[in-house]
């Protein structure tokens, strides 16, 4: 079974209402899939079956669509387009998003919870899914820029905005590949580390297909210009940025060749494919 058909019946056992038509539109309106790619990588290079990372691998990809759907909303970045298609609250209405992306959320833990593999480790990677999504993660990321507009922003502070709202999300299925994987803390920060550092470089990539492509060709409006944030590009240039980008992938890559146990090979593949993406 391909991922988008699992994704789809991920959410069979949700109780049918609007809220859950708002979930699927969302969740199905096909975004690139990372997070849930670099999982099952992750989970290959350890020798285990991809089907072993399904549970987590939706969840990763419904905290994902949550945490967008509530990013677009008119309290926050007010976007109207996501994915090619109207936002979630432009296609339902502002308080069936929030319920969409409350919905998404704790449906991510309770499908996460249904993981057949040993409790121990399904225990922890559910507490890494919730520690790196939560308020000492990705939402704490997202707090620092809602305020972004409040502080003169240098390169150390937008870093650190990106540390978080972009690059614990992307050190998720690093880690809990690692932890289904049983190996030592150590690696699993180290995983940690990659992670954070493919969320960068993929953060900078981002703000330079901002300036780079159009609107049409992202799906989605820039609402970095629109809101007056301060960007990677704005900060560095163009040039220093794609070669700060380029510097932290192959730092990235390197590291995972250097991580003991681990057949690296589609993981690097798969990696030189995000950082080659044209969108
Ligand atoms: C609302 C708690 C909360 C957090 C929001 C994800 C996020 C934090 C904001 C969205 C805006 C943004 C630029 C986030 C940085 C990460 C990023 C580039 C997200 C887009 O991820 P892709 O490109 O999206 O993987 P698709 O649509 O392909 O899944």
């Amino acid at each position: 079974m391909d991922f988008e058909t699992v994704l789809l019946h991920s959410l069979d056992g949700v109780t049918n209402s609007e809220v859950k038509d708002a979930m699927l539109y969302s969740l199905m309106a096909g975004g690139k899939r990372i997070r849930p790619m670099l999982l099952y990588e992750v989970l290959k290079g350890y020798g285990l079956q991809v089907e072993d990372g399904h549970p987590f691998a939706c969840a990763l990809e419904m905290i994902h669509t949550y945490s967008l759907i509530h990013d677009d909303l008119p309290a926050m970045d007010n976007d109207d387009l996501r994915r090619g298609k109207p936002t979630c609250h432009k296609q339902f209405d502002e308080a069936t998003a929030i319920l969409a992306g409350d919905g998404l959320l704790t449906y991510a833990f309770e499908y996460a919870s249904s993981s057949s593999l040993d409790a121990k480790d399904v225990v922890k990677a559910i507490s890494i899914l919730a520690k790196m999504a939560g308020p000492s993660g990705m939402v704490y990321g997202q707090c620092l820029d809602m305020q972004q507009g409040d502080v003169k922003q240098d390169f150390a502070a937008l870093k650190e905005v990106h540390f978080y709202k972009t690059g614990c999300l992307l050190s998720i299925p690093m880690m809990i590949g690692a932890t289904l994987a049983k190996q030592s803390e150590a690696i699993i920060e180290e995983w940690h580390t990659i992670g954070t550092q493919i969320g960068l470089a993929f953060q900078i990539q981002d703000d330079v297909f901002d300036v780079t492509k159009t609107v049409e060709e992202l799906g989605k409006t820039n609402s970095d210009s629109r809101n007056d944030k301060v960007t990677c590009v704005t900060l560095l240039g163009l040039e220093q940025s794609i070669q700060m980008m380029n510097d932290l992938y192959e730092d990235s890559k390197h590291r995972i060749q250097n991580i003991g146990g681990f057949e690296s090979e589609a993981l690097l593949a798969y990696i030189e494919t995000i950082q080659q993406r044209i969108l």
